[in-house]
């Protein structure tokens, strides 16, 4: 007999590190309570697809916001940037479609710079970096298929290099408020004084308004949720039944965030295989996937304060719907 020995490339080792950690998430979730699932997770292929549906579903105002704040003001982004060579990091970049109005802008002004999109989900970054390489063939790419964590490390790396990092679309607001201080705060101990952070937060408006970004006519988002759960059944083994789960999405004003649910339809038991484990459910009973922090004004410039950058600019959309704030790293007090 022959010993048959599987060489397990870097790739490989990262892959199965990143199925561990997924089916760990999974188990720690379901057995809280109330139970939960990390929204990072909806980032799969299939995930990709339906948020970049959502992107484009009317009621989703968010990405058109942006967008506008880019057309409108891409020339006063470009200059308060300013012209030193620079690396334009964008943590969770997705189809990069947004920040494809900055670099074309970039270019046209004779910027220098390298672009490093850093995203989980590894089609998202592959098919960026073939989109860009096709629209702009004399780019600087460097892709990075990782979490914001990773991210960060790969920044605390460049020494010599100013950066500049975009963290757009209301990516921000996935995070609590505490957590984004913490997070903003890591963002800072990585980079260099003067560096510049550019991020996306969706304002407090209309709560009808929020309500119906996160419940579409079409369901796509309920979908995007539902997903997760398929996602589990095709990569952990598992047995969800996603007839018996029933999106639900709320504005809580106390947390000032749409927070997001799949409840439950009936008293159910789910195996999942990967875990040898099964976890039973009532009737109504929910589990928490997505909580998407509002802003107000006022939060965004107490957050920037306590976290040690500078606001120099806010960019907001005609409605004020949504703005992109632009921070500087401030290292040194002036005494
Ligand atoms: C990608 C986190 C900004 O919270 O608005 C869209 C994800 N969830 N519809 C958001 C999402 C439901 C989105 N972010």
């Amino acid at each position: 007999m022959t010993v048959q020995y599987k060489v397990l490339k870097p790739h490989d080792v990262q892959a199965a590190q990143s199925h561990q950690e997924f089916a760990l998430d999974v188990l720690l979730g379901l057995s809280k309570s109330p139970k939960a699932l990390s929204c990072k997770y909806f980032y799969d292929a299939e995930g990709n697809g339906l948020f970049q549906k959502i992107m484009e579903l009317p009621e989703y105002y968010l990405t058109e916001c942006e967008f506008e704040i880019f057309r409108d003001h891409r020339a006063g982004i470009a200059e308060l940037i300013g012209s030193s060579r620079f690396n334009l990091v964008e943590l969770g970049a997705g189809d990069g479609q947004k920040t494809r109005v900055l670099i074309e802008h970039f270019l046209g002004v004779g910027l220098v710079f390298r672009y490093v999109p850093i995203d989980i989900c590894e089609e998202a970054v592959e098919e960026l970096l073939q989109a860009l390489e096709h629209y702009f063939p004399a780019l600087q790419i460097e892709g990075l298929v990782s979490e914001y964590f990773v991210g960060l490390k790969w920044l605390s790396n460049q020494v010599r290099d100013r950066n500049v990092v975009l963290f757009l679309g209301s990516n921000i607001g996935n995070f609590s408020h505490s957590e984004a201080r913490v997070f903003l705060y890591s963002l800072w101990n990585a980079l260099n004084d003067g560096d510049c952070v550019l991020i996306g937060f969706d304002l407090k408006k209309d709560i009808r308004k929020l309500t119906m970004a996160y419940n579409d006519s079409q369901g796509i988002t309920a979908e995007f949720n539902l997903n997760l759960l398929r996602r589990i059944n095709r990569e952990l083994g598992g047995n969800f039944d996603l007839d018996q789960f029933k999106y639900y999405s709320a504005y809580n004003v106390y947390s000032g965030a749409m927070e997001s649910f799949l409840i439950s339809l009936k008293q159910q038991t789910v195996c999942i295989d990967m875990l040898n484990q099964s976890f039973s459910f009532d009737p109504w009973e929910p589990i928490h996937t997505e909580s998407s922090h509002k802003y107000l004004t006022s939060d965004i410039i107490e957050l920037a304060e306590e976290t040690g950058y500078e606001i120099t600019e806010q960019y907001y959309d005609s409605r004020r719907y949504f703005v992109d704030s632009l921070w500087q790293v401030r290292k040194s007090k002036a005494t």
